[in-house]
């Protein structure tokens, strides 16, 4: 069985948004009609409470995109986004949500950030998806969303360490690419054995 993952299509990584992806709108269309022909279809939301640790603007003095030592290694600092219950954290409007069976919440501890939606950062605090996608007899995934050098590499790498078939559709992705971290992610993806088509 296959499933359809869709990562963090919303409003705050879009046009207009808090950390919007460069033409990170146009994805939306032909994810739809990918989720029309899926038969296990699966959401992210980005999902941090106010105030949260990856937000620059809680700790003094630090600036967006730069980094900061955390417990379990460095993290990237973040402009303030996808405030649970906020506009911005909501799916992309033409997004066809309801096609969606499941949908992963990830990042609403404060403390620790969560890109992959297999496991929070510190890579021990699974999210609860590789539970329902055994339950689900799932053993191929392909990805789509944003962006794919965070939240779409971190799943499909947690992904093929969890032994899953994964496939990342990259015409169906976009990127934020903060120094190099595009091509850093394709290639971990590829050493990982996960197909990019
Ligand atoms: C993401 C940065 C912070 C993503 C989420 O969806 O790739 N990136 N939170
Ligand atoms: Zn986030």
């Amino acid at each position: 069985m296959h499933a359809l993952i869709v990562i963090d299509v919303q409003n705050d990584f879009c046009l207009g948004g808090a950390l919007a992806v460069a033409d990170g709108d146009s994805i939306v269309e032909g994810i739809n009609t990918l989720m029309a022909e899926a038969d296990c279809i699966v959401l992210t939301q980005d999902w941090h409470p106010a105030g949260h640790s990856s937000f620059a603007s809680t700790h003094e003095g630090l600036e967006p995109f730069g980094t900061v030592e955390m417990p379990y290694g460095p993290q990237v600092l973040w402009p303030d986004h996808c405030i649970e219950g906020s506009i911005g954290a909501r799916f992309h409007t033409l997004l066809e949500k309801d096609r969606a069976q499941m949908i992963v919440r990830k990042g609403f501890r404060s403390q620790v950030d969560s890109y992959s939606a297999f496991f929070e950062n510190d890579k021990t605090t699974a999210t609860g998806l590789h539970g329902y996608l055994q339950e689900r007899g799932i053993k191929h995934l392909t990805l789509v969303g944003l962006a794919t050098d965070f939240c779409v590499a971190y799943s499909a790498l947690d992904g093929a360490r969890l032994g899953y078939d994964v496939t990342v559709k990259e015409a169906l992705c976009r990127a934020i690419d903060l120094d190099g971290s595009l091509n850093a992610a394709r290639a971990q993806m590829r050493e990982a054995g996960v197909t990019l088509a």
